[in-house]
């Protein structure tokens, strides 16, 4: 038999949690057993939305998801990996203002686009964590 599952199927899972830094959610997945989410194929990007949706969220507002970086290089801290699959909303990443965004979020106009922001940004709705499963 073959399986239909990649070797490595991550899960998604988001949690409500406003007033925390980019960082303290990394730390939270981490202490979860997972990692705050990286995304790498527009599967895993619908499989996040989905999870943030099943949260309650609506995209009116930001989840933290577990890339950092500049302009157009970023990597998913979780993997320490480069992003390759992107999901922009039109405009981002704009590194503004002052150059001073550097982690990502999922969530932007009512939409499930992401956007660069402050790390230390501490309104965003939520954050996501993704669970790898071999
Ligand atoms: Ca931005």
């Amino acid at each position: 038999m073959v399986s239909m599952r990649p070797m490595r199927f991550k899960e998604y899972k988001a949690y409500k949690r406003q007033g925390i830094q980019f960082f303290h959610a990394y730390q939270l997945c981490r202490l979860y057993g997972g990692h705050l989410a990286s995304i790498e194929s527009a599967d895993e990007n619908a499989r996040t939305e989905s999870a943030i949706r099943a949260a309650g969220g609506d995209f009116t507002g930001e989840w933290y998801i577990g890339g950092i970086g500049t302009n157009d290089k970023f990597i998913w801290i979780g993997l320490n990996k480069k992003a390759t699959y992107l999901n922009f909303y039109a405009g981002e990443p704009n590194n503004l203002p002052k150059t001073v965004e550097h982690c990502l979020v999922m969530g932007i106009g009512g939409q499930s686009k992401w956007n660069d922001m402050n790390c230390d940004y501490t309104q965003a709705v939520g954050f996501v964590c993704a669970f790898v499963r071999q």
